[in-house]
């Protein structure tokens, strides 16, 4: 079972262009013309594995290795598309890593096909809502949904689906696999602080996204005296500051990473700021506390006599993984001699909608200090082939799995 490391790096290297940033990072939105260039990459890579290429309804990409026809495959994959100047591993990991274990099993035939799929929007970067692709193959969102989704310029998903160019009549977006596992940067310092190469992970957080808007009250930065102002950048910065204390209390993340300032200029009081909030916790109770939280602090930040709109962008409830697929991790770690430990996870994945309808998993390898979703996202070259190997083994293990339950 022999990962393949220079084919890896080089397959990671060649991606890492497409979008590449002037700060090294990489942006590749949504059915974007980088992002197509980039699935365009895989789709060559898959074609020279001699796997059958599809597509579906939503565009995610699908690359099927033979096994018998009347049973469903064991899927593995993830996204290619990022955040706003991101890092290299966050998606391309588990794409380039199931190419790698693919070319490690060779001509090793197997009951049932494996497929590789590459699933479209997972960053929500362009669109409102993120894991696009997963959601439609789950049947969490219907098709049409998501193809009535618009971005920011009001482009419609369906419209923009146009840039990947597929050829052929889209397979249906909805399918139920046998098993389905993602390979994925771990994006915290677990692994790392543990110094473990491999993670099984157990369950993955929930969110949710509301976009808020603060009316002000634009007004001369020189000339308005303070108690006649009503500042929109203020009354935003008391939500984010008691959106970090809730999250702090109650031992959950919250965060505003997105904030625009109008009409921008130095020596005027901001009139309106346009923000989008990301709040996330493990149990879903907690979660809604923190969102209540966040919507009482809005009330309370309008003694500022500014008013406020706000909209719920998505929701997704946490979701625990499938101890039979966490095992499954656990025995391909252990078979090729890795230390693994079974842990949670903060950021969202399409495996979460996966395990909605399959026994599903993770294979987190560690991020070096711990960081992702910036340009310095890195992970030691050794970590990414033992990941690829430890998904090898998965596959290898459950595509000869012929029981049904
Ligand atoms: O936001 C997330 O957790 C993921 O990277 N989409
Ligand atoms: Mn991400
Ligand atoms: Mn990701």
């Amino acid at each position: 079972m022999n990962i393949n490391q220079e084919s890896l790096i080089a397959d990671l290297d060649r991606l890492a262009q497409i979008g590449r940033g002037a700060d090294g990072g990489i942006t590749r939105r949504a059915l974007s013309f980088e992002d197509a260039e980039a699935r365009g990459y895989v789709k060559q890579r898959l074609a020279q594995l001699g796997l059958e290429i599809r597509h579906d309804e939503v565009g995610n990409l699908r690359g099927r290795r033979p096994g018998r026809r009347d049973l469903p495959p064991v899927m593995t994959g993830s996204h290619l598309d990022s955040v706003p100047s991101g890092g290299r591993l966050d998606g391309p990991l588990g794409v380039v890593g199931a190419i790698a274990a693919l070319e490690a099993l060779g001509s090793v035939q197997t009951v049932r096909p494996i497929e590789v799929v590459v699933f479209v929007g997972e960053e929500g970067s362009r669109f409102p809502r993120g894991t696009i692709g997963s959601a439609a193959m789950s049947g969490h969102v219907a098709v049409q949904k998501i193809w009535e989704l618009r971005d920011p310029s009001g482009v419609s998903f369906r419209d923009a689906l146009a840039t990947y160019g597929d050829e052929g009549e889209p397979i249906a977006a909805r399918s139920a696999p046998f098993a389905f596992v993602e390979l994925h940067v771990e994006q915290g310092g677990v692994l790392e602080a543990d110094r473990l190469p491999i993670g099984a992970v157990t369950a993955i957080a929930g969110l949710v996204q509301r976009a808020v808007t603060f009316f002000g009250d634009a007004n001369h930065a020189g000339a308005t005296p303070m108690h006649l102002r009503h500042d929109a950048l203020l009354a935003a910065a008391e939500w984010c500051l008691g959106i970090e204390a809730a999250a702090r209390e109650l031992g959950c993340v919250g965060t505003v990473g997105k904030l625009e300032v109008q009409p921008g200029g130095k020596n005027i009081i901001p009139g309106r700021v346009d923000c989008i909030c990301d709040l996330r916790a493990a149990e879903a109770s907690t979660l809604d506390a923190l969102d209540r939280r966040a919507l009482q602090l809005l009330e309370q930040v309008q003694k500022r006599g500014v008013t406020v709109e706000e909209r719920l962008l998505q929701r997704v409830e946490p979701g625990p993984m499938h101890e039979r697929a966490i095992a499954g991790v656990e025995r391909a770690a252990a078979a090729a001699g890795l230390g693994c430990r079974r842990m949670p996870s903060g950021a969202i994945h399409d495996a979460l909608h996966m395990a909605e309808i399959c026994p599903a998993s993770m294979i987190f390898v560690p991020s070096i200090g711990g960081r992702s979703h910036c340009p310095t996202e890195d992970t030691e070259p050794r970590h990414l082939v033992l990941g690829s190997t430890v998904l090898a083994r998965f596959l290898l293990e459950f595509a000869n799995l012929a029981d049904e339950n």
